[in-house]
């Protein structure tokens, strides 16, 4: 890719000063504001990939960094050893939006799969009765829930877990978008069962859409064998896919629900897990929590991120635009597409090699068209703008988008 001396030196300091855990496309970023972000020579670039759709209120969603800017001139941190004005209603805010008893405040996305780890194991020993130290977590192969030892110990990506070792115990792994091999798993050991931990759309695994039909049967037989379902929302949470939650697509309430990402729109790192009280409580004073989980800044900037995604109609939104996104590119003829896939705003294409080239190359040619996105596993893009973007924005952006896939034919 062609870049700038400016933009060549921001990315040798990194390379030079900071770990090489990534390895992004090359195109250094200084300012966003709504489905638009702008790199350090003042190019504009379409964000297709909305950080991971932490972003889906846009960057720099004026409400949201206002919710910021006053609290912080406030206070933005007590830690939990003391009662702040900002947490409690907070709480009884996300009690009204999702309806469950209680909210479990945390930071990262990881952090609140962890404390859903921690919930499903302490319920199944105080309310299940499973013998102790005996719990099992049930997950599914091709999943991505973040990168603690815990969580990876679960996964079956190599670059995730190889030699990361010894990993946690008690977590089985079984295909996803498979009925037969939760419902074999749990009739042979639903005694120890805890829990069952699933995406409702596989984000890492390029936007793998299970069946119709697959969550709510899972979600029937967790019932019949009295274990938790949980849904991992994070990415597919707060109105990305065409609901306010993914589940609610099957009309599934999980018994723990896990958010990150654009409950803050993407202005701070704001997690939280849901569950009602029989679950809830099963964790006490001391047990469980963080220093910064529920701080008044996060409080205000989610509340305003949550009241933003309700006042702009972005469940609806991402629910229309992802219909025309996957209708207008499943019209394109093109050698390079083989598949178009998704739901609401979270749609990926999976790219066949041709000519020499592939997914990161076409990344790389709607770069310099002034559209990102990123590859996931070398062969599928993930294309997930902002909620907010426009009908007309849309369009333009699809343009750009077959005209990468055109020019490199
Ligand atoms: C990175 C992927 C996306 C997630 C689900 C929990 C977490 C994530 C369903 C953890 C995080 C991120 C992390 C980010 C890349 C990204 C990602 F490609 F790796 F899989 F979005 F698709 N559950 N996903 O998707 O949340 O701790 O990161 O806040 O660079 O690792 P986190």
């Amino acid at each position: 890719m062609k870049i700038s001396q400016k933009a060549a030196a921001y990315i040798s300091q990194e390379e030079k000063y900071g770990a090489h855990n990534y390895h992004p496309l090359e195109v250094v970023l200084s300012r966003g504001e709504g489905a638009f972000v702008w790199d350090v020579d003042g190019k504009r670039y379409f964000d297709f990939l909305s950080a991971y759709s932490a972003v889906n209120q846009g960057h720099c969603h004026p409400k949201i960094v206002g919710a910021l800017k006053d609290q912080a001139e406030k206070i933005c941190l007590t830690s939990r050893a003391f009662y702040n004005d900002c947490l409690g209603p907070y709480e009884e805010f996300i009690h009204n939006y999702f309806g469950y008893d209680k909210v479990l405040p945390m930071n990262s996305g990881a952090e609140a799969v962890e404390t859903a780890f921690k919930l499903a194991r302490r319920w199944g020993y105080v309310k299940k009765n499973i013998p102790e130290n005996q719990a099992v977590i049930v997950g599914c192969e091709g999943n991505f829930h973040g990168r603690t030892i815990s969580i990876v110990s679960l996964s079956t990506d190599p670059d995730s877990y190889a030699q990361y070792g010894p990993f946690t115990p008690g977590l089985v792994k079984i295909p996803y978008n498979d009925v037969k091999a939760l419902e074999q798993v749990l009739e042979q050991n639903s005694a120890n069962i805890a829990a069952f931990l699933v995406e409702p759309i596989q984000g890492e695994a390029g936007v793998f859409v299970p069946d119709a039909g697959y969550l709510k049967a899972c979600f029937d037989l967790c019932k019949k064998h009295n274990v938790l379902f949980i849904a991992d929302e994070v990415q597919t949470g707060i109105a990305r896919t065409g609901k306010m939650l993914c589940c609610d697509h099957e009309g599934i309430r999980p018994d723990v629900v896990i958010l990150g990402k654009a409950i803050s729109g993407g202005v701070l790192p704001v997690s939280a897990v849901l569950a009602d009280d029989e679950i809830m409580l099963t964790i006490k004073p001391g047990e469980h929590g963080s220093t910064f989980g529920g701080f008044p800044l996060a409080c205000r900037v989610a509340t305003a991120a949550l009241e933003v995604v309700t006042e702009e109609k972005l469940v609806e939104k991402a629910e229309s635009l992802g219909k025309i996104f996957r209708e207008e590119m499943g019209n394109v003829k093109s050698p390079f597409i083989e598949l178009i896939r998704g739901k609401g705003l979270l749609n990926a294409i999976v790219v066949k090699p041709h000519n020499g080239k592939e997914a990161w190359d076409v990344c790389e040619r709607m770069a310099e068209n002034g559209l990102i996105a990123k590859p996931t596993h070398k062969h599928i893009i993930r294309f997930a703008p902002p909620l907010v973007i426009t009908e007309e924005q849309l369009r333009e952006a699809i343009a750009i988008i077959v005209k990468s896939f055109k020019e490199l034919e």
